[in-house]
């Protein structure tokens, strides 16, 4: 058995949803299914587990979005934490709690963990020049001034983007600011912020980490964290000078806010927190260090890949600063995953709605979460589609588990009056042994976080199933041998039972069908629960636990998921053509593939990235504006197209050489302009 089992008490987190838009099919696969699967089954064990979530409430996600949707960012996060969670809740996903970061326990909890380190001095102060208003007595972010656009001369540009000709600006960049409270042209103004120092911390994490967890974390993971060491770790803003977040605790800094992924990991200790209040708990066992070691609760963070650096790097070290906290004993984080052959993208509406799919089918929970199960992107992305969720349905959930259950108790009714004699225990040794196995090997990898394994092992145990009752052919023995007719058939309700108890964890609503058939009672049967039948036992009317999907409403699906696209391709505003050029014009650039060996922010800026591209001519600088929608990290590695004769320009002190072709996405989010598969760095696009 797995190391799992040493702990007493499992303290289980799902990543925070930002609240600013509805979930999707990727979400689930990411952070959801998988720890509603391992939760059920902690439960189903006996374990002392609190299982947390909530919305992600704070930071430009939510800022953003708002001023899309031309509403407040308060009704932003009411709208949507509201529509997240009856989503999560009607698709039977069993969190203990589903919390939000603006609520006022999160609140406090946050800027007491923000005074902790700062009064143990962790904290790197840093100062940078940033417009102020002098009468308001206010730092200008973003919205907060205003002035010509650099690029296209409006007026109205506000100091975060031109609305006009949407470039991304940065307050400084505005030529005649304005502060939008006064009307005055804004001063200059020191603005200080305060940076964990992950550098001070690396030996520390190298040793936590790549000794620690080399052998038990899932590859991607820890890859992703060793490439990150091996880089070096620079520190890293906790404060931001943004009009919506969590007040920075500390007089001399007014007006600012906790960077939104300091407090949102908080938001799991907070979501706890509120759980124990209401039912009766001490908050603090599943997250504080106790005095005796064995007595510390196991702490399992599900993510999704992109949030992998902020679980397993920035907030263990927070958690560590702190020094009362528990660490993280694994980060199970699965990639992505992909919609018919294209990436899952909430801007160009190519997703399938999580309530969507409540809607149009409805009591179908239990065939999402199998096909999504059978596909979870645990060790590489994978792709859902239409046309499989049919086929898995039909020919595994229909034709394996719902055939093998409806074709028992048919005849059970048909030969018995639905009675079951004698017999109360499963009497086929190999039957019974087998089925032992599977008990075995589906805890086996579910405590591994295999959870496409695990449920491929419980659709075996229903293969088992057909094959005995095949192999028997009760209906050929029921007039000449009475007693094996019923003892097959009645063998077979002790497979159907066990495979209602370890179904639990993955087909909840099946499950519980399969119990109200065989007549048995109880919320959940724990594994070791004994499953037996009572003489005279009366098994109450099939009924079918699945249905099967027709083409129509697969056909239905994908041109829904056509005409979506065709929408935003139409909603999409295009700038109007500029004006001809020859084609010596044309071919006077010189634009190659290149490779980003390299990545760092600039200091003292918000917009600008460094970045050093190997452009198969040379390795060299290039400062690109694309900060604000990159981490420097996850770009490291990347196929970029490079003008490389644009002249060389000097920015921040750093020569710039050359322009990084990019694009941006419906929403205005920058995009790779990127080489086709197999292109060549050095190589000229033309
Ligand atoms: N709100 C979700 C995301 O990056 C982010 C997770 C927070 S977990 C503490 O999509
Ligand atoms: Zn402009």
């Amino acid at each position: 058995m797995s190391d799992l089992n040493k702990f007493k008490r499992y303290t289980v987190t799902s990543a925070l949803p930002y609240a600013n838009g509805p979930l999707h099919i990727g979400h689930l696969a990411g952070a959801y299914i998988p720890a509603d699967i391992f939760v059920r089954h902690l439960r189903l064990r006996k374990k002392d587990v609190v299982w947390v979530c909530g919305s992600d409430e704070h930071g430009a996600a939510i800022t953003i979005k708002a001023k899309k949707e031309g509403i407040t960012p308060q009704q932003i996060i009411d709208k949507y934490h509201q529509q997240i969670k009856e989503s999560f809740e009607q698709f039977g996903i069993a969190f203990d709690i589903y919390h939000r970061t603006s609520s006022p326990v999160h609140h406090d909890l946050s800027q007491e963990f923000f005074l902790n380190l700062y009064e143990k001095g962790e904290f790197i102060e840093r100062e940078s020049e940033q417009y102020y208003d002098a009468e308001f007595d206010q730092f200008l972010a973003d919205r907060y001034i205003t002035g010509t656009c650099p690029n296209c001369g409006n007026e109205g540009a506000y100091g975060d983007q031109c609305e006009k000709c949407g470039t991304s600006l940065s307050p400084t960049d505005l030529i005649n600011p304005k502060s939008t409270l006064s009307g005055k042209a804004p001063v200059l103004r020191l603005t200080k912020h305060w940076y964990l120092p992950l550098d001070k911390y690396q030996p520390w994490l190298e040793e936590w980490l790549l000794e620690g967890k080399k052998n038990k974390w899932k590859t991607n993971v820890y890859g992703q964290c060793s490439s990150w060491l091996k880089a070096g770790l620079q520190p890293r803003s906790m404060t931001r000078d943004l009009d919506w977040g969590i007040d920075v605790p500390l007089e001399e800094a007014k007006g600012k806010k906790l960077y939104v992924w300091l407090d949102a990991p908080i938001g799991y200790i907070s979501a706890t927190k509120q759980w124990a209040a209401d039912n009766n708990k001490d908050w603090q066992k599943y997250w504080k260090r106790q005095a005796n070691e064995e007595d510390n609760s196991c702490l399992i963070h599900f993510i999704g890949k992109d949030n992998i650096v902020f679980h397993c790097i920035t907030f263990p070290s927070i958690l560590h600063a702190h020094g009362e906290y528990i660490l993280p004993e694994n980060v199970p984080a699965n990639e992505f995953l992909n919609l018919e052959g294209d990436k899952l993208s909430t801007s160009r509406n190519h997703a399938v709605w999580l309530h969507e799919y409540l809607e149009e089918f409805p009591g179908k929970q239990d065939e999402l979460r199998y096909v999504l199960t059978s596909i979870l992107p645990e060790t590489s992305d994978s792709e859902f589609t239409w046309r499989d969720y049919q086929a898995r349905v039909n020919n595994e959930l229909v034709a394996i588990l719902g055939n093998f259950v409806n074709r028992v108790m048919i005849l059970m009714h048909k030969y018995y009056e639905g009675k079951v004699e004698g017999l109360a225990d499963l009497k086929d040794e190999v039957l019974y042994g087998q089925i032992g196995k599977a008990y075995d090997s589906i805890q086996e990898s579910i405590e591994n976080y295999k959870f496409r394994q695990a449920l491929s092992d419980l659709m075996d145990v229903a293969r088992l199933g057909n094959k005995y009752l095949t192999d028997k052919e009760p209906w050929k023995t029921f007039k000449t041998d009475p007693a094996a007719t019923r003892e097959v058939l009645q063998n077979c309700l002790h497979i159907i039972a066990n495979l209602g108890v370890l179904a639990q964890p993955f087909l909840p609503a099946a499950s519980k069908k399969i119990f109200s058939m065989l007549n048995l009672t109880g919320d959940a049967f724990s594994y070791d629960e004994k499953i037996s039948f009572e003489d005279g036992h009366q098994l109450n009317t099939p009924e079918l636990l699945f249905e099967k999907v027709e083409d129509a409403v697969i056909e239905k699906q994908l041109e829904k998921l056509l005409n979506k696209a065709q929408e935003v391709a139409e909603a999409v505003e295009v700038s109007p053509a500029k004006e001809n050029v020859n084609y010596d014009q044309f071919s006077a650039m010189d634009i190659r593939v290149g490779t980003i060996l390299a990545a760092e922010k600039v200091a003292k800026t918000k917009k600008l990235l460094k970045l050093t591209i190997d452009t198969g001519l040379d390795t060299r600088t290039v400062v690109s504006g694309i900060a604000e929608y990159f981490e420097p990290e996850a770009i490291v590695g990347r196929q970029v197209s490079i003008l490389v004769n644009l002249e060389p320009r000097e920015i921040k002190g750093i020569v710039s050489k050359g322009m990084i072709l990019m694009s941006e996405n419906p929403d205005g989010k920058l995009i790779f302009v990127t080489p086709g598969e197999g292109a060549v760095n050095g190589r000229v696009i033309r």
